[in-house]
């Protein structure tokens, strides 16, 4: 068996929003339009992701959240409707994941030996959050190939920002042994907002965009530095700024998706390639993808 390999590592927002508004049919709600460019620039990259011939999806949620430790999804598949709880109105979706559960047990194992407490999730009631559904349906929407989720234990809450990134560190070398033992190609997703203010008040019409835009200009500029820093490689700049970055645009990133992601792709010092940035409520959303060894 040849070794396993990352074959791209990709930033795969989740706003429920751009579901909403491409009306799939595992969707209730229906929209009339709305978020074009993010939606775009997400079928441009799931476009270029799936010539990649990629064997399982491995995905990090914000909106998974464990309060003890790190768990993955163990059970082989997962059927439910998934209700968004502050816009119920735009997403109540019907979802069938199909689990890797063989390389969700092994980074387990991968990272329990880095030190990290971790837990599988073997109950086949449990309802699988947005965050997961929506970036893997998104960048995958054939739902084509099983997918391993993994949850936030939300450190940077509990302790600071320093420990998110230490047990993200230790998580992304638990990841890549795990994918290397298992001879399969995988793509990794970070299901993550980049700044992260919402808006207080919200349109009549969800998909209105004359209501969406930034709501902060600090934000924005915080946004601009993220995407300049991954067309020009300066991942390891993405990484050492994570504390100011989390703290003053308010982040979605203090999950620990964006460092894991940077961790496993052994920080790249070549240019990610980005589909899109736009806003959804007033949160910053950026979609790119590094493809390890080549372009997309
Ligand atoms: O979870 C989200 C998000 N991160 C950004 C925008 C809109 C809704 O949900
Ligand atoms: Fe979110």
């Amino acid at each position: 068996m040849s070794a396993g390999r990352i074959v791209a590592g990709a930033l795969a927002p989740h706003p429920p929003h751009l579901i909403y508004a491409a009306n799939p049919p595992q969707n209730e709600p229906k929209a009339e339009c709305g978020w074009e460019v993010l939606r775009w620039g997400y079928e441009r990259m799931a476009k270029d992701l799936e010539a990649l011939d990629v064997d399982t999806i491995v995905v990090f949620s914000p909106h998974w959240q464990t309060y003890i430790g790190t768990h993955f999804l163990g059970v082989p598949s997962f059927q439910s409707l998934s209700v968004d709880p502050i816009f119920p109105n735009l997403f109540r979706y019907h979802y069938d994941v199909q689990v890797d559960v063989a390389l969700a047990e092994a980074m387990h194992d991968a990272a329990r030996e880095e030190g990290l407490v971790t837990s599988m999730m073997r109950n086949p009631d449990f309802r699988v959050d947005y965050g997961t559904i929506v970036s893997c349906h998104l960048a995958r929407p054939a739902w084509d190939v099983p997918i391993v989720s993994i949850s936030s234990c939300r450190s940077t809450a509990f302790y600071n920002v320093d420990v998110m990134q230490e047990q993200a560190m230790a998580l992304a070398r638990a990841t890549r042994r795990a994918i290397e033992a298992s001879g399969k190609r995988v793509l990794l997703l970070a299901s993550t907002s980049l700044s992260h203010r919402h808006f207080t008040t919200e349109a009549a019409v969800p998909e209105d965009m004359t209501r969406e835009h930034i709501y902060n200009h600090h934000l924005y500029l915080w946004d601009m530095r993220l995407i300049d820093q991954m067309k020009r490689g300066q991942t390891r700049a993405m990484w050492e700024q994570m504390p100011e970055f989390v703290e003053q645009a308010v982040s979605e990133a203090d999950s620990g998706a964006l460092s894991w992601l940077l961790a496993c792709l052994d920080f790249p010092n070549y240019a990610a390639e980005v589909y899109a940035y736009g806003t959804v409520i007033g949160t910053g959303n950026a979609v790119a993808a590094w493809v390890p060894g080549g372009a997309v």
